[in-house]
């Protein structure tokens, strides 16, 4: 697999878990410049006309959509990334995917918009706040998100905590994600994630 990817970008939830997969990987930076262009000098738009990471490539196709991706990469390996195949443990698995991607993710778009005015930032962090509130419950007395072992929505989360520092919020506020964050942050796949990204 290839991921396309920017250094601590959503597409770091991808390249952790393809890391935990084990999955023969290569990454390809892209650069969101004037021209449009990847590393490797290709168009990304025609790579990924939405213009965003990641996009990995497949098999000679092109997959998007981050938590689609996360979902490909456990499949490929469930022992290491488990899924609940059935019951009411799969839905709340896809309920908490579904929560991360559309309310926590995207809740920070906004902040990235271009002429976004200095006035309007406050809102869209208090926004951006509660959803962390949410994820210090989820987290609370617990390991990991789902279960009792490492799954696609822990690279998600981890990815999700290391913003906080990026958007300026003081991280002390939240002492499960706090402690999350270093549990996380020191698993073997998580390092080398980070170090490949330039980011450790
Ligand atoms: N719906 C997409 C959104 C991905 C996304 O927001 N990517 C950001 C980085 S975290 C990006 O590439 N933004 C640049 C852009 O949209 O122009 C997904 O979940 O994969």
């Amino acid at each position: 697999m290839k991921l396309y990817y920017l250094p601590g970008a959503c597409s770091l939830a991808a390249h952790i878990a393809a890391l935990e997969a084990g999955l023969p990987l290569t990454l390809e930076l892209v650069s969101f410049g004037a021209d449009g262009r990847t590393a490797g000098g290709k168009d990304y738009y025609a790579i990924n006309p939405k213009g965003a990471v990641p996009a990995a490539e497949i098999d000679g196709e092109i997959l998007t959509e981050l938590a689609v991706i996360l979902q490909y990469i456990a499949e490929q390996n469930p022992t290491a990334l488990p899924m609940p195949s059935s019951g009411m443990a799969k839905w709340h698995f896809l309920e908490t995917l579904n929560f991360m991607t559309t309310e926590v993710h995207k809740s920070f778009a906004p902040l990235f918009a271009p002429g976004l005015p200095d006035e309007a930032k406050p809102a869209l962090l208090a926004v951006g706040k509660a959803k962390y509130d949410l994820l210090e419950q989820l987290l609370t007395g617990k390991e990991f998100v789902s279960g009792d072992s490492f799954t696609i929505l822990d690279a998600y989360a981890f990815l999700l905590i290391v913003w906080i520092s990026y958007f300026g919020l003081d991280l002390e506020q939240w002492p499960a994600l706090k402690a999350y964050k270093e549990r996380i942050g020191a698993r073997p796949s998580v390092q080398k994630a980070l170090k490949e990204e330039g980011l450790a």
